[in-house]
């Protein structure tokens, strides 16, 4: 037994509130068992779910069943039980059937099983600390797979998950241009499965509609949602939202918003008797974005909006640590308390990485400040299991919660029988790199005062640093990784998921080994050596560039990139320094100038945009939400001075530029000149034929904020 939760020998996740145990066990050898007390209420699913862990008969050991009426205000909630077991009976009370639920899963937890039933004598007490727990899949990409969302659904069920909110940014019926028609009747049957498959496990499926890129703001619309939500709920949906987020124009009014919302509690909601809170997520759903003059957007919001109307907010950035200060924040601006979108483990701005870290930076004094916690995971559903487990553990026992070791034991969970391999696996696959949200995560921590000490005994010049061996058998522990994870795995999905991640791992395990028996060789004087080594390691650079550049071949950022943060540019470093040291001896080493390819603008809220460099391409990394220029705002790219701009290439979603933008080159990045197009469209490419052009942008002429997307900004160099 791996030690879950409050009590170790217990192995309850998330962690209950409350355990005491005995040392004993009740041993029930060939009994059966049999319901007593108050069992009318307890639901179908949840008798059958009973019948499977225990053999239920007429007569038996005694399961008493009780409904919580009374008592603490703790236990008067959903999900709140009580579960005792003693030598002679077991005893379940719960206030709902989602507590019973969670009783049986806790039960199912606990149960040995050799050659009969065995269940430590126990007393758990345990309640949820935020009411709506779970995800939301909100992310931009492929959405989940049918399957890949009945697999969450019945993962949510084992960790005391309840909210699954339906909102994938790519589904077309979810948004523009499909919002308002009804799903085709394939995708149709799915959906209602995966409510039949929700409701088994306890989990609210709330169907999100986004309709704010084009919706009028008449009487036609707002029925056109109320019609989409009737359809919803002939399908079995029984929760919903309406998100207001990444969009611009009319859409973006408060006012309209909350009349709408309304429209719907009025309408919709409050003529059924069956229909959960309505959830919005705002227009302004982070404090950067947010306007915050006193009597706008969010307040608007927080006066009009239907008390009875969660409001998400997804903290003091998009991709932002969660604080109880910033919650306080905003909940006096919107009147209630914000129901978090964690956007944590998302990658949809950060393609070609992993993000399978522990979840941190949540913090665990904010309970009383949200209605609920939603994670919005990766495209890679089973991958981002890691973290929904740790998210699972935080919001069911905030104060018990510690990401560390929640993340081992979702590796646990996860992988039971490759589960250091797959630590290790995840330990190094963390950070995503980079990015314009300027969201950093650790990686490699563990390892990392074992480089540092290394390349400070480098920088020393010795070459036999006491570092060497750990480093030797932690890089040969990551070649030999993924081969145990792949041969151990039970969930082949998760494994076709992080298939070229892993091919990527073993490679980066062994140029870690070739990278330190190099310097090795070279600190011995056997400069020959050293330099057949350094060859060698080019060959296994280029097969992580052929890995590179055939998997994972999105339009946003390619490619598949491990251990980013510390062992590839820990190995890079090694190289690059015995590459300069033998350059004398045997040949040069070839330099690329990415330091000179740098963003242009006058922009905040853009500053850490990256920039892709290849060899005849420099690009802005796309970015998925909307920017607004202000009068004189720009965006452009620099060049070195070794390269020479000859075109650009741009896509803006914007109707229409004339009179908005225009675009200027220039030599020295100080006198522009404009660049004419043949034509003036949001998206094409223009020549440049003047020579020693190192500078172009994208500037707001006009006298008004102008909304747009940066879908794609690129030069072609010579
Ligand atoms: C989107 C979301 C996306 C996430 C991360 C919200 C409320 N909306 O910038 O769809 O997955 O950020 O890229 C968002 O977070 N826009």
């Amino acid at each position: 037994f791996i030690g879950f939760g409050v009590c170790a020998q217990l192995s309850i996740y998330p962690a209950a509130q409350h355990v005491e145990t005995t040392n004993s066990i009740a041993s029930f050898a060939h009994k059966s068992f049999t319901l007593k007390g108050e069992t009318t209420w307890i639901d179908a699913d949840n008798k059958l779910f009973l019948k499977k862990l225990l053999p239920l008969k007429n007569r038996g050991v005694a399961i008493d069943v009780k409904k919580i009426v009374t008592g603490e205000k703790k236990l008067l909630q959903s999900g709140a039980y009580k579960l005792i077991v003693s030598n002679k009976k077991i005893s379940i009370a719960a206030y709902d059937n989602a507590g019973f639920f969670y009783a049986l899963q806790t039960l199912s937890q606990i149960i040995r099983r050799n050659n009969n039933i065995s269940i430590p004598v126990c007393t758990i007490i345990d309640f949820p600390n935020v009411q709506l727990r779970g995800t939301v899949e909100g992310f931009y990409g492929t959405p989940w797979s049918f399957k890949d969302r009945i697999s969450q659904l019945n993962f949510y069920g084992k960790i005391k998950l309840n909210t699954y909110i339906y909102g994938p940014k790519d589904d077309p019926y979810h948004s523009t241009p499909h919002w308002r028609d009804p799903y085709p009747a394939d995708k149709a049957r799915q959906i209602e499965t995966l409510v039949k498959v929700a409701n088994e496990n306890k989990v609210h499926f709330v169907w999100a509609i986004h309709p704010g890129k084009d919706i009028q703001w008449n009487k036609a619309d707002s029925m056109a949602v109320l019609n989409k939500f009737e359809s919803m709920y002939q399908l079995g949906v029984r929760a919903f939202a309406v998100f207001f987020d990444d969009i611009s124009g009319i859409g973006t009014k408060a006012e309209k918003q909350a009349d709408l919302l309304n429209f719907l509690q009025e309408n919709f909601v409050d003529k059924k008797p069956d229909v959960l809170p309505l959830i919005m997520c705002p227009t302004e759903y982070n404090k950067a974005w947010s306007n915050q003059k006193p009597g706008t957007y969010l307040d608007i919001l927080g006066e009009r909006l239907n008390p009875a109307i969660h409001i998400m907010w997804t903290g003091n950035t998009v991709v932002s640590d969660i604080t109880a200060e910033g919650l306080q924040w905003v909940n006096q601006r919107i009147k209630r308390p914000a129901l978090v979108w964690w956007n944590f483990p998302v990658s949809d701005y950060v393609r070609n990485h992993l993000l399978m870290g522990p979840a941190y930076g949540i913090d665990t004094t904010a309970s009383a400040w949200m209605s609920g916690f939603v994670s919005n995971p990766m495209e890679r559903a089973e991958a981002s299991k890691v973290a929904i487990f740790g998210v699972a553990q935080y919001s069911w026992n905030m104060h018990d919660y510690n990401p560390e070791r929640s993340w081992q034991q979702a590796c646990a969970f996860l992988m039971p029988n490759a589960t250091k391999a797959f630590e290790l696996f995840c330990a190094n696959n963390a950070d995503p790199g980079k990015n314009g949200h300027n969201y950093r995560r650790a990686e490699s921590v563990q390892i990392k005062p074992a480089i540092d000490k290394y390349l400070s005994d480098l920088s020393k010049k010795d070459y036999h640093s006491d570092s060497t061996e750990i480093l030797k058998s932690y890089f040969s522990e990551i070649s030999k990784a993924p081969v145990e994870i792949r041969s151990k795995a039970k969930n082949k999905a998760l494994i076709k998921e992080i298939d070229p991640w892993l091919t990527q791992f073993h490679l980066l395990g062994l140029a870690g080994t070739e990278a330190l028996q190099m310097v090795g060789y070279y600190g011995k004087g056997a400069h020959k050596d050293a330099w057949e080594s350094y060859l060698k390691l080019e060959k296994i650079f280029a097969k992580m560039d052929s890995v590179d550049k055939n998997n994972n071949q999105n339009p946003y950022q390619k490619g598949v990139k491990t251990g980013s943060l510390i062992l590839m540019p820990f190995i890079n470093n090694l190289y690059a320094l015995i590459g300069d040291e033998l350059s004398g001896e045997y040949a040069t080493r070839k330099v690329f100038d990415s330091a000179t390819n740098t963003l242009l603008t006058n922009m905040s809220l853009l500053k850490e945009q990256p920039v892709n460099v290849e060899e005849n391409k420099v690009a802005i990394r796309p970015k998925l939400e909307i920017i607004a220029l202000q009068p004189k705002q720009y965006i452009g790219l620099a060049v070195g001075k070794k390269r020479a701009i000859k075109e650009l290439n741009y896509q803006f979603s914007l109707n229409n530029i004339v009179g908005k933008i225009i675009f200027q080159s220039s030599i020295d990045g100080k006198a522009w000149d404009v660049i004419h197009p043949n034509l003036l469209k949001s998206e094409g490419k223009l020549f440049i034929s003047q020579k020693d052009i190192h500078f172009v942008r994208a500037i707001n002429i006009s006298e008004n904020i102008v909304e747009m997307q940066l879908q794609r900004f690129e030069v072609r160099t010579e």
